[in-house]
């Protein structure tokens, strides 16, 4: 019988369910009940809230709704109150987030009662890495939506009505700001026609409550102002920024600030001239204090010759707390490293108590799989947002002291390495685009869960809607427990899955080089910077595998405020999945589920295999319930991932067998993979599989 009613289900959503390619996101149209919008004020926000309620209005049929800018203190500037037929707000941006989240509540089912909302943070901005030749740094979905390499400066219609739509996006999640290029900044972004071209975006984006940022290139004023220096503390170079920057708000008013890269992975920064982070990032501040721009100045530094690469953002700005002008925001990656699939988080997040400072995520999935790979982002980010860091007592969470709850910042922001670009579905794999909007949804709120955010996503993005407008509740009772309940689980689940198969226990970058892709911990070419190379990072050898980070090694723990130091020191306390990250162990060590630590390894990587496997069915199960070309992309997409998994743990559990020489437990499954054979065909990508 059942089986029966699998196949009329099948049969019916073959028919039925539309032809979706992604490119809606979670703004699928819906058919919009009659609604009357009081408003009194015009503007082209507010044109865009009403035009909003209009098309997808889900309460009351011929419901009276109001829209009201009022001064209220309790509200903060992108704030809002919200009833069910109500929005207050201070500005027409927060009117229109206000509208937002009343639809998004209508079609989700959740309940509108009288609340405030503000946002955790002023600024929730998009990075975009995207080279002004339309290529995208670490982009795995197309070309850029900003910038490409024929007809560079000509702005077609096309354009626009593609920057609207990105704009629209990110206004339903709350995301108020972009900056358009790659952090490797091109001179060029500052020449007149880029400039313009930028303007022309800008004009786009204003409506939408979005300010554009630039990243640019410290080296500017000699590059491509032909000075003889771009020595932060020159007079010209002073100067040249000034009069760079009074053109840029000439065209672009509301110009958001700049976002710097300096003295990183070749950058130039104000250390080619002797000068600090703080004199090159308050030079830049101080051009743009007049016009209430911002500079975001990047902590992401490192060199080779450093015995531990996760120390050094810390020990070159920790020095530097209190020099900063109050326009400069220390942009910090959520981990000491660089965007692995887990890390615990930067222990500069509540260390500097007298500067600005604000996460960076990374949306786009350089380290997990491109897009390839189901993985919900929202679960890395919020550990991180949710971790404590125990400077200013117990609940000094890193979210906490980023937002401006303990630590009195001027300006308080939240940055994600944008996953756009020109693909169809915007984000390279449909899952991806529960990333771009968990993001949104925790710069918004830096407290909410993962779990409401899937939920709200899935509904948003999968609902039959032409089901709930008959009313049919069988179906959505089915849906609920089909089709919700099993993909929000497995989005829940996906990045220990991850996890599992790439980097259990504490392990990191040990990916193929460059591509950042497929497994590589054997990759050491002769002569190359060592922290770059896995094995700088496993350490594995016939006495163990892990990084000694502790008092006895290179001493990163005390990076950390109490307990946490002691805490991570110890092998006894340390939590396991960081185990590796601090600990150097014997193969033989024993975990707490009394396995040896090379069994546990083993079983990890068996047991990420095995989630990808049960995600396959998962999806295959929730065929009926989603149309056919979503299904299928997400449907193949999964296949690469499990086969990309088994090669992980093939690839891991035998190149370390090579120290452990230990056996791999004979109840687990038999590698497929010769250890050979898959370092012959690595080219540095780990693609060539
Ligand atoms: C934009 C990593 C990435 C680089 C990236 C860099 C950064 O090293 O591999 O592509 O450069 O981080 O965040 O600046």
């Amino acid at each position: 019988m059942k089986s029966i009613i699998a196949s009329i289900i099948f049969l019916f959503s073959i028919v039925f369910v539309n032809a979706q390619n992604g490119h809606e996101l979670w703004l699928r149209p819906v058919k919009a009940n009659p609604v009357n919008v009081i408003c009194k004020q015009n503007s082209p926000t507010l044109s865009i809230a009403k035009q909003e309620l209009l098309d997808r209005w889900q309460g009351d049929n011929n419901a009276s709704v109001t829209l009201t800018i009022k001064k209220d203190k309790a509200l903060k500037k992108d704030g809002f109150r919200l009833g069910k037929n109500s929005v207050q707000a201070n500005t027409d941006a927060g009117i229109l987030y206000g509208v937002y989240e009343l639809l998004r509540r209508q079609q989700t089912s959740e309940p509108i009662n009288n609340e405030i909302f503000n946002p955790s943070y002023e600024v929730r901005i998009l990075d975009h890495w995207d080279n002004l030749n339309g290529t995208v740094e670490r982009g795995y979905a197309g070309n850029s939506i900003f910038w490409r390499k024929n007809d560079p400066f000509t702005v077609t219609n096309t354009d626009k009505k593609l920057w609207q739509e990105y704009a629209r996006a990110n206004a339903s999640i709350g995301i108020n700001a972009s900056v358009l290029d790659n952090v490797n900044a091109s001179p060029l972004i500052l020449s007149a026609d880029y400039l313009n071209r930028t303007k022309e975006i800008a004009n786009v984006l204003r409506p939408y409550g979005i300010k554009v940022y630039l990243a640019v290139n410290f080296a500017s004023p000699s590059t491509l102002g032909k000075l003889n220096t771009a020595d932060p503390l020159d007079k010209e170079v002073i100067e040249w920024w000034k009069e760079k920057v009074k053109e840029i708000y000439s065209l672009i008013p509301d110009f958001g600030g700049f976002l710097v890269k300096a003295s990183s992975e070749g950058q130039p920064g104000p250390q080619n001239y002797g000068r600090s982070h703080a004199d090159g990032a308050n030079m830049l501040a101080d051009a743009l204090k007049p016009y209430g721009g911002i500079v975001m100045w990047r902590a992401f530094v490192y060199s080779s010759n450093n015995e531990d690469r996760a120390k050094q953002a810390y020990d070159e700005f920790m020095p530097l707390d209190g020099k900063f002008r109050d326009n400069v925001i220390i942009q910090v990656k959520n981990g000491p490293i660089d965007f692995q699939p887990r890390e615990p988080f930067s222990p500069l997040f509540g260390a500097m108590k007298k500067t600005s400072v604000m996460p960076e995520f990374q949306i786009t999935m350089e380290y997990l799989g491109h897009a390839n790979y189901l993985v919900f982002l929202s679960t890395m980010w919020e550990e991180c947002l949710k971790s404590d860091t125990y400077q200013q007592g117990k609940g000094s969470t890193v979210a906490r002291c980023t937002d401006g709850s303990i630590y009195p910042q001027k300006y308080t922001a939240i940055a994600g390495v944008s996953n756009v670009g020109l693909d169809t579905n915007w984000n390279g794999h449909q899952f991806n685009q529960a990333n771009w909007y968990a993001f949104g949804r925790l710069a918004w709120n830096n407290t909410l869960n993962s779990e409401q955010i899937a939920d709200e996503w899935i509904k948003l993005t999968f609902y039959n809607d032409s089901s709930q407008k008959s009313g049919d509740k069988n179906y959505t009772a089915d849906w609920n427990k089909n089709f919700l309940a099993p993909v929000k689980k497995m989005m829940m689940e996906s990045r220990e899955a991850a996890v599992n198969f790439m980097t259990p226990l504490g392990l990191h970058h040990i990916m193929s080089a460059n591509g950042h892709y497929g497994p590589g911990p054997w990759w050491a070419p002769k002569g190359m910077r060592p922290e770059w190379t896995p094995p700088y990072y496993h350490h594995a050898g016939a006495d163990g595998i892990g990084f000694d980070r502790t008092t006895k090694g290179s001493d990163a723990v005390s990076q950390y405020h109490e307990p946490l130091a002691s805490q991570f020191n110890n092998v006894a306390t340390c939590p396991e999945k960081y185990l590796l990250w601090f600990h150097h162990l014997p193969w033989d060590y024993k975990m707490k589920n009394g396995r040896t630590l090379w069994d546990d390894l083993c079983y990890h990587y068996e047991e990420g295999v095995n989630q990808v496997r049960e995600f396959q069915k998962v999806w295959d199960k929730a065929g009926p319930y989603v149309d056919s070309t979503r299904f299928m992309e997400v449907q193949r997409k999964l296949r690469i991932q499990c086969v990309n998994a088994i090669l992980w743990k093939d690839a891991c559990t035998l190149y370390f067998q090579q120290f452990s020489k230990m056996p791999i437990p004979y109840e687990l499954e038999r590698p497929v993979n010769n250890l050979d054979e898959m370092i012959y065909n690595d080219r540095g990508d780990g693609r060539s599989h």
